[in-house]
């Protein structure tokens, strides 16, 4: 066969050009002479003894050499003179060129503490910019090598690249030129305002994590490898006693049912994709693909199903690129519509699945308001997904109702919502702990999905935040703590639930986009407070709620645990918002508070058997006494945000490009900044 394609020799070809120098100049005739006079002359002697090709070839040569020098100079300047500038962390940069250091400067001037009493916050750190890690050009990526899976992954898109279509673009054009106010405090025109009258056009791809190929792994440090056993620790328990089961029964070696849909796994699935845990992903979409099924006569809770499966689903769509969990969101999220049938349109707490049909809770027609709007970034993304706008304006409608509803005391709400009047219920009562906690959360959360457009969202959001300050901040004894109470009929408790630690985190996320860098240092004081919650216990793990000290008393702590309180169901909350300190101000402390608390999550609520269980008593180290059950949160949140946490690479879950749902599940932030 070879001799087939045997050519005959080529003639042999010329790479070079050569210069023929005359033999006087060769032999350096004439002598050393090197005034300058007789070396111009010279020069001009010997170029004009090229040929005209040689001399073009010479100017080409020149010609090209001058042009690639420009450019080097300009592609290497830029870091180059970054390098000569003060380094961005000199708070003096800050206060010289304002905005230098901050990627999203605060737009909205700092708000009056309408709590006199409080004073500043206590010993805050000055805010720092992250670590960069190592620049990368291009498309950002995650890092950790994920599963492959070729044949289903669509070409990498970019979420920010999702919804740039024309008719976006020319929206974004004619509200890029307005601006809002808040109090009289302007928003400059990038964060734009109009509602977004179009969101839902078409079908939208999913972000999917960029093409393999373009990334650098980032090796894992310790840490994020002591999640990663843990997390397999987890699964092994699961997967040995509770597969396909909504939760663990670590102890019993057997599982609970809640809702019957393998929710520990639903859960998991995106962050077993971060975690980059192929093979137990590969398992768990073989069952999600060949065994979960949602046709099924159940009662489920709309908002707890919504966050766990359906932003589960959706997430780890975006993630993966797997149209199979695309399918199955639609299908749950379908079947969960009977849900806002209601009267008012506020939707009822529980939907069958099965039969299609929606109830309130047996005794009361009430639904909770946390439950009520805190479905609303899932609903609204597979709006956009599918183009169906059905989703996303039964979740408006519930928050357009809310907005104009009476009852809010300074922006803060009740906890009730009644699905007939479609008024809140029982009022008096405020509490950023459970029952209200992500109704704050998910009106900052909404903002940012929808690219900071919604004002009334924003509106919501910054009067709630002064509402917390006016009438909920206190601070404790002896440590002077600045902690989040409750109001009951003008009486303040100081009651704060574990929950309540989701706050710091959301605070610092919105600070991060561009509201008061006030919020920013209450995000820095409460966190400081949410760890005391975990230091001060004997376990060094906080209990499910805590009073806090209003007096100075010999021997107390600023923290107090009543005997029904002191269960810790391996919630979530302060490591989320550990993640969210850390990822804005690079502070190594917020990693090692939370890797004090993985290694005391291992020391007592760890069944060597398989699995890890929440316990009844933090304050009892010789016997936690473990309630055998692992929430399903545990592999769905904690985790998840202990290893983004502990990585330094801001990539890892891009906080400009994703906003994490109340469960952990990232979800594309429609026009990314
Ligand atoms: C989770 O289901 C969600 O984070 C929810 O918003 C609050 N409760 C649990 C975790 O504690």
């Amino acid at each position: 066969g070879a001799a087939m394609y045997s050519a005959a020799a080529p003639p042999p070809r010329r790479d070079f050009i050569s210069v023929t120098l005359s033999p006087e100049e060769a032999a350096g005739a004439g002598g050393y002479n090197n005034s300058k006079a007789w070396r111009r002359r010279s020069c001009w002697r010997k170029w004009k003894q090229l040929s005209r090709l040689q001399r073009s070839v010479i100017l080409f040569l020149f010609a090209f050499l001058a042009v690639g020098g420009v450019i080097s100079y300009t592609s290497i300047g830029e870091p180059w003179k970054s390098l000569t500038n003060k380094p961005l962390d000199d708070p003096k940069v800050e206060a010289e060129a304002p905005g230098l250091k901050l990627a999203n400067p605060a737009v909205l001037p700092a708000l009056q503490n309408a709590n006199a009493n409080l004073g500043d916050y206590p010993e805050l750190s000055p805010q720092k910019l992250p670590k960069p890690p190592p620049v990368r050009r291009g498309p950002s990526n995650l890092q950790i090598k994920a599963p492959r899976r070729d044949v289903r992954l669509k070409p990498r898109q970019d979420p920010s690249r999702a919804v740039e279509d024309p008719v976006q673009a020319n929206q974004q054009d004619k509200t890029d030129k307005s601006v809002i106010s808040w109090r009289g405090a302007v928003i400059e025109p990038d964060q734009i305002t109009e509602p977004p009258s179009n969101k839902v056009k078409e079908p939208e791809k999913p972000s999917s994590v960029e093409a393999e190929d373009q990334k650098e792994p980032v090796p894992l440090n310790d840490r994020q490898m002591a999640v990663i056993e843990a997390f397999r620790h987890a699964w092994k328990g699961y997967k040995e006693f509770a597969w396909g089961h909504d939760e663990l029964k670590p102890l019993s070696k057997s599982y609970s049912e809640w809702f019957g849909l393998g929710l520990t796994l639903i859960d998991a699935l995106d962050t077993m994709w971060i975690l980059g845990l192929n093979e137990e992903f590969e398992e768990a979409r073989k069952w999600v693909a060949n065994d979960l099924a949602f046709d099924k006569n159940v009662d489920v809770n709309l908002f707890e199903s919504t966050i766990r499966i359906l932003g589960g689903l959706l997430s780890t769509y975006h993630l993966s690129g797997d149209s199979l969990f695309l399918e199955k969101a639609k299908d749950i999220g379908n079947r969960l519509m009977p849900a806002f049938k209601t009267p008012s349109k506020i939707p009822y707490s529980d939907v069958n699945i099965g039969r299609g049909t929606a109830h309130p809770p047996r005794w009361t027609s009430d639904s909770t308001v946390a439950e009520v709007t805190s479905i609303q970034l899932e609903f609204r993304e597979l709006s956009r997904l599918t183009g169906d706008e059905k989703f996303q304006k039964a979740v408006d409608e519930v928050m357009k109702q809310v907005h104009t509803l009476s009852g809010k005391n300074d922006g803060l709400v009740p906890m009730f919502i009644n699905t007939n009047s479609g008024q809140f219920t029982h009022l008096g009562v405020y509490t950023l702990g459970a029952r209200a906690d992500s109704y704050y959360e998910y009106l900052l959360k909404q903002w940012i999905q929808g690219g900071k457009k919604e004002n009334e969202l924003l509106e919501d959001y910054m009067r709630a935040i002064e509402g917390v300050k006016k009438h909920l901040l206190q601070r404790s004894q002896p440590k002077q703590l600045t902690f989040v109470g409750e109001l009951a009929h003008g009486h303040f408790s100081a009651k704060m639930d574990h929950l309540v630690c989701f706050l710091p985190g959301t605070l610092a996320l919105g600070a991060h986009n561009g509201l008061t860098a006030d919020h920013m240092k209450l995000a820095e004081a409460l966190i400081e407070t949410c760890y005391q919650m975990y230091a001060q216990v004997e376990t060094g793990l906080s209990p499910e709620i805590v009073h806090f000290n209003l007096h100075a008393q010999k021997g107390h702590k600023d923290v107090e645990i009543k005997p029904a309180d002191r269960h810790n169901l391996l919630r979530p909350e302060t490591v989320e918002s550990l993640f969210y300190l850390y990822r804005f101000t690079g502070d190594k402390k917020y990693q090692d508070w939370g890797w004090e608390i993985l290694q005391n999550f291992n020391k007592y609520t760890r069944v060597p058997t398989g699995g890890y269980t929440s316990i009844n008593n933090v304050q009892n180290p010789s016997n936690p006494e473990p309630r055998d059950k692992m929430e399903s949160f545990f592999l769905g949140e904690t985790l998840k945000y202990m290893f983004l946490l502990f990585s330094d690479d801001i990539d890892l879950i891009n906080l400009d490009k994703y906003v994490f749902n109340t469960e952990a599940h990232p979800l594309p932030i429609w026009v990314p900044a």
